[in-house]
């Protein structure tokens, strides 16, 4: 029989898929024990489970994974123990698989191999489903750089195969590379762990090998490295897969690694010396053991030191990593190379100036090196003019750097902000845009391209920030600096930490948005509901500023109707016709490249020139983020592609109907009070599968979801008919969404954020 401990915090999310591993393991003979410390028995879960497998849960005061493990090993009446997080899951047939090989070779410890996913298992197996289906028609997902990244049979790597199989076990190919980000490429992940091993029960009781339980972190190096030095024989296979979950959202569910914080310099020193007490000095495992710290010396210590001005910081680390360096054999530090010899001798000799110099210049040679060997180069030189010169020139106190939809286009709230500021505070501010193509704009501003050296200088000396979406991540905000971010529409689609799992998004999506939005001062609100949802979903605790969005002002103003006109003209869209205007949005799940989106339409234009030509026009207008220009020259004076024009606010203003989906828009366009349809021909895998959406949009919305051209047509001629049946739906819709919207929230913002601010 297999023991499998399951060390339990309260993770209650992510338990059911580890149990659901458990019960459908090819191997029955297993007893699964929870090991709940420091919390509540999960008993409901358990108990559904009791019938599935045989599981029992115990509970302990400690609150470490090393008293779980501990106590679930007393407890256990295998012949072999494995532990599984409870945030993990294992493959269908990972027992099956290690316990025969441990039998055929009478092994001691048996590993298999990690694989990394962001996913849940629903998810992760379908994804692997596909993928064989794939391979079975001659696909091939093999992809030796992932593999060369991936700390698979993390274990068996560390430690060589001297008492195993050969490294071809440890190190070949992965089945799965697949999913645009399922298996990680990060190589630094604690590459010393217990997860995907099994272990002789009978062998650790009789060499008394436990868990370190003052360790908080790592308590893995030191079992490993016992079991290894004491084993008689250790073995593996590739083909028993532990399924480990990265947590993308480190915020609110981190993983017990993402607690550990950057700077866990003293719990590793704790591990490592717990590790060296109980081993052979001469070994193998003390030798591995030994190179992996002088590579942590190299890697992470001596730059830290070299980069941390705080002498107490550099006094407290030196001694205590140059003692153990010194207790190292003499060998150790001469199977190392040149480098490291160098940076040894430097600590040994107290050298700090030395020490710095070495670090400093390998971490020239890096970046040259990245520099040569990676794309982007022009952008990694920019960057770095960006961390290292413009963020330490003085911060230009005048300067107000704008960007709209990452400098797609002078459109959004941005644009207003800056008008309205130019019209209150002639000659205060100095603007500088970011726009990819030049515009002939009404008040003076520097233009600069996004990521062009000019880019990187405003958004490192500029004082003010005005935003639409987020800035890039390696953004330094400087004392002084006021960031106002005005985001770009009411929420239908969940955002962020609503978000359960992130699908198409990067899966550091999460943490990135924390972080970025870490720098905000201001964040707009059009509304009660948006200002509940950015507070929740980007745990965000500074000033909103609840007036309406800058962006509507226009839909509230007195000459509506005269600046339609004008639009009219300087668009040449012609005046016979009333005007429909179709906008989407984008689909997660339907792109190029990071970005880049495909579009696909589904609307029959055609159809809808034959049925609706000789009353309306339509404007055409897809979604930032699509890279495809839609061809509609044969539809010539009754379709218009304004996909290129900037401000989609002055295209509300022209069209007669919104023909939308699931985007903002509609939210916005609600100001004006005139009809919408909603076009929703892929509501339901929109809804379900791709993002989650946080209204009901069949009984919110003012206006029909429709699904086919035809029932477009029909609503359009029946226009009045169909917008009388939505009339109260559209003042509820109107009272909360657009409420606070009166045509003066570009004014108040800048009060806020400008007002006070007089030099
Ligand atoms: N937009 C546009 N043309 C479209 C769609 C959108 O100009 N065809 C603009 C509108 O100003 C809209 C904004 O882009 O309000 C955001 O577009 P959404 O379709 O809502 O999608 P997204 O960019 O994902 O933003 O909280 C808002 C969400 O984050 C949605």
């Amino acid at each position: 029989m297999i023991s499998v401990v399951v060390p339990y915090h309260g993770e209650q999310v992510y338990l059911k898929d580890c149990l659901d591993g458990m019960a459908e393991q090819v191997y029955k003979d297993i007893e699964v024990i929870v090991v709940a410390s420091g919390v509540d028995i999960p008993e409901e879960l358990i108990n559904e489970y009791k019938n599935r497998v045989n599981i029992n849960c115990i509970g302990i005061e400690a609150e470490s994974v090393s008293a779980a493990r501990n106590a679930g090993m007393d407890k256990a009446s295998g012949d072999y123990v494995c532990f599984v997080d409870c945030d993990d899951y294992l493959d269908v047939k990972f027992l099956d698989k290690l316990k025969a090989m441990a039998e055929q070779s009478d092994c001691d410890m048996v590993f298999g191999r990690i694989i990394h996913t962001w996913y849940r298992r629903d998810i992760y197996l379908e994804k692997v489903n596909e993928l064989e289906a794939d391979d079975d028609e001659g696909g091939n997902y093999e992809d030796e750089d992932e593999d060369k990244d991936s700390d698979e049979t993390a274990t068996g790597y560390f430690f060589g195969v001297e008492k195993g199989d050969s490294e071809e076990v440890i190190r070949d190919k992965k089945k799965y590379a697949c999913g645009r980000y399922m298996i990680s490429k990060r190589k630094k992940y604690n590459t010393v762990t217990v997860l995907s091993c099994i272990f002789k029960l009978s062998f650790l009781k009789e060499n008394n090998i436990r868990f370190d339980e003052e360790l908080l972190y790592y308590s893995d190096v030191p079992f490993l490295c016992r079991v290894i030095d004491k084993a008689y024989s250790v073995d593996g296979d590739k083909e028993a897969e532990y399924i480990k979950r990265y947590h993308n959202d480190p915020i609110h569910l981190p993983s017990l690694l993402q607690t550990a914080g950057k700077d866990d310099f003293n719990n590793k020193i704790r591990s490592y010396d717990i590790a060296v007490r109980d081993i052979d000095r001469a070994g193998n495992v003390r030798f591995r053991l030994d190179r992996k710290l002088l590579h942590y010396f190299s890697t992470e210590i001596a730059p830290a030191i070299r980069k941390n001005e705080d002498k107490a910081w550099r006094k407290k680390r030196m001694p205590v990593i140059r003692e153990k360096i010194m207790a190292m054999d003499d060998a150790t530090i001469k199977s190392v190379g040149r480098y490291k010899k160098k940076l040894v001798k430097a600590l040994i000799d107290d050298d700090l100036k030395k020490l710095c110099k070495l670090s400093g210049r390998r971490n020239l040679r890096n970046w040259i090196r990245a520099l040569i060997l990676k794309p982007k180069r022009g952008m990694r030189i920019k960057e770095y003019l960006y961390r290292h010169r413009f963020t330490s020139q003085p911060v230009l106190d005048n300067v107000v750097f704008l960007e709209s939809f990452f400098g797609k286009s002078y459109s959004d709230s941005p644009k207003y902000i800056f008008e309205k500021l130019n019209e209150m505070y002639p000659g205060r501010f100095e603007y500088v845009w970011v726009l990819d193509k030049k515009r002939k704009l009404p008040y003076p501003a520097k233009q600069v391209k996004r990521f062009s050296v000019g880019y990187f200088k405003y958004l490192g000396r500029s004082k003010y920030i005005v935003f639409n979406s987020r800035q890039p991540k390696y953004f330094v905000k400087r004392k002084g600096n006021v960031f106002l971010e005005t985001w770009h529409g009411t929420p239908l689609k969940k955002l962020v930490f609503d978000i359960e799992e992130v699908v198409s998004a990067s899966p550091t999506y999460k943490r990135n948005f924390y972080i970025q939005s870490r720098s905000w001062d201001y964040l707009v609100s059009a509304n009660g509901f948006s200002s509940e949802v950015f507070r929740r979903a980007f745990v965000y605790d500074k000033p909103l500023l609840e007036f309406g969005y800058p962006r509507n002002d226009i839909l509230h103003s007195d000459n509506k109707e005269e600046l339609a006109e004008k639009i009219k003209d300087k668009t040449g869209i012609r005046k016979d016709r009333k005007v429909i205007l179709y906008a989407p949005t984008w689909r997660d799940d339907e792109y190029y490249d990071h970005g880049k989106y495909k579009f696909s339409l589904h609307l029959d234009l055609k159809l809808m020139k034959e049925k609706l030509g000789d009353e309306y026009v339509v404007l055409l207008r897809t979604h930032y983020f699509i890279a495809d220009y839609l061809d509609v020259r044969d539809l010539d004076g009754f379709v218009y592609n304004m996909s290129r024009y900037d401000d989609i606010a002055e295209l509300y203003l022209i069209s007669d109907i919104l023909v939308t989906d699931y985007s903002s828009v509609f939210f916005d366009y609600a100001n004006l009070r005139r009809p919408m349809l909603f076009y929703t021909y892929d509501l339901d895998k929109y809804r379900d599968v791709i993002r989650g959406f946080y209204i009901d949009m069949k009984k919110e919305l003012p206006g029909p979801l429709l699904f086919t051209t035809e029932e477009i047509i029909d609503s359009i001629k029946n226009i009045e008919e169909v917008s009388a049946g939505y009339t109260d739906v559209y003042d509820t819709f109107y009272e909360k969404y657009c409420g606070w919207e009166d045509g003066h929230a570009t004014e108040n913002c800048i009060k806020e954020v400008f007002g006070n601010k007089e030099k």
